[in-house]
């Protein structure tokens, strides 16, 4: 029998953490019960995606002109409902739209803004492959109490008021950050609660792996190849490798190396000169995590959390994890792509 001193609801943990912020309202508080229950309701369709006639694509394109699978319309579309009523959301966005995602007019508009990506990796959905949502909470930052605008939305991550991830694999877990720490939580699907089971999560030294496409090596720059050929310690006789693993799911990859340690490399190359990751709701809120377990995350130049996003889709390059090893990664880019990074840091 479980203790019960031990069952530690999200709901419980958020509280708690909520009271380590004299005079808070309880409104993000709130807000995240809400994002918990939205992944609980999407949870529930990809575990069962092949019963419920939810895979595959539909006959749609998104704004990036990749093909939309059946189950990140329900998920852009749950996320949506749960939080266009609640009068805790002033706007909101997602990679799913081109535009701002109003509060519809007769909602009241609330304090924070929440930026989300609602099925990361869905392009796995159909081959069963472990799949995520992102969410990133700013607040409002415009003034007066009404409706949000792209300034509200295109906010340093260094302003993030919370992160969030949920991953959709063999259980389902939410791994969230408020600035205290980084904390996860196993679904139990038998109560449908989420119960705390990674309590301050830290990630561990030194990496055990690195995550990247080798299939893009020969668009990569001088910089990259030296770093992927530092990684696999290819010219070292006296240090080990680390380990290979990319699945292709950026949560996926993402989650073994907060818990394992290691580094996810998405970087710019020949066809995705800004890299392929988009700034707002995918690299900020990991960035974000990642920082607050003790690592860092960087576009090869700096910290991303300290980037100014232009705009709401904007791609960059990703270096997330292990410092050291992120850090390694700007070494090699100064060192070898001196002309690149000049380029690149006119559009950054
Ligand atoms: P590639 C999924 O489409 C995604 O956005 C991330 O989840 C994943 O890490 C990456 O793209 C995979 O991209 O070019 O390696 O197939």
């Amino acid at each position: 029998m479980t203790s019960l001193s031990s069952l530690v609801t999200i709901e419980r943990h958020i509280l708690d953490q909520q009271g380590q912020h004299p005079g808070a309202t309880g409104r993000l508080t709130s807000l995240l019960y809400d994002i918990a229950l939205a992944a609980k309701l999407i949870a529930r369709e990809t575990t069962r995606a092949g019963i419920a006639n939810i895979l595959g694509a539909t006959s749609d394109e998104n704004v990036h002109g990749e093909k939309q699978q059946k189950l990140d319309v329900y998920a852009d579309q749950v996320i949506f409902r749960m939080n266009d009523h609640t009068g805790r959301v002033c706007v909101m966005a997602s990679e799913e739209h081109d535009d701002l995602l109003p509060i519809p007019a007769h909602h009241q508009p609330g304090y924070y803004v929440l930026i989300y990506d609602p099925l990361d990796g869905s392009s796995n959905i159909d081959v069963n492959a472990s799949i995520g949502t992102i969410f990133a909470i700013h607040r409002k930052i415009t003034p007066g109490d009404g409706h949000g605008t792209m300034d509200d939305v295109l906010q340093p991550g260094s302003r993030l008021v919370a992160a969030a991830y949920v991953i959709y694999g063999s259980s389902t877990m939410l791994v969230y950050s408020t600035g205290n720490g980084v904390h996860g939580f196993t679904l139990d699907p038998s109560v449908g609660e989420f119960l705390l089971s990674h309590p301050d999560i830290r990630i561990p030294a030194p990496g055990q792996y690195y995550s990247v496409n080798h299939g893009h090596h020969k668009y990569w720059s001088p910089g990259i190849r030296h770093y992927v050929a530092w990684l696999q310690a290819l010219e070292d006789t006296d240090r080990q490798p680390l380990e290979h693993r990319y699945i292709g799911s950026m949560i996926a990859d993402f989650h073994r190396n907060l818990l394992r340690g290691g580094v996810f490399v998405y970087p710019a190359n020949e066809r995705r000169p800004n890299g392929k990751l988009r700034l707002t709701y995918e690299a900020q809120p990991l960035a974000f995590i990642a920082a607050q377990a003790g690592g860092y995350a960087s576009d090869g130049i700096g910290d991303i959390l300290d980037l100014q996003p232009r705009d709401l889709h904007q791609r960059v390059p990703v270096f997330m994890g292990n410092r050291d090893l992120v850090e390694k990664a700007e070494w090699f880019l100064r060192r070898f792509d001196r002309d690149l990074l000049a380029e690149y840091e006119k559009r950054r």
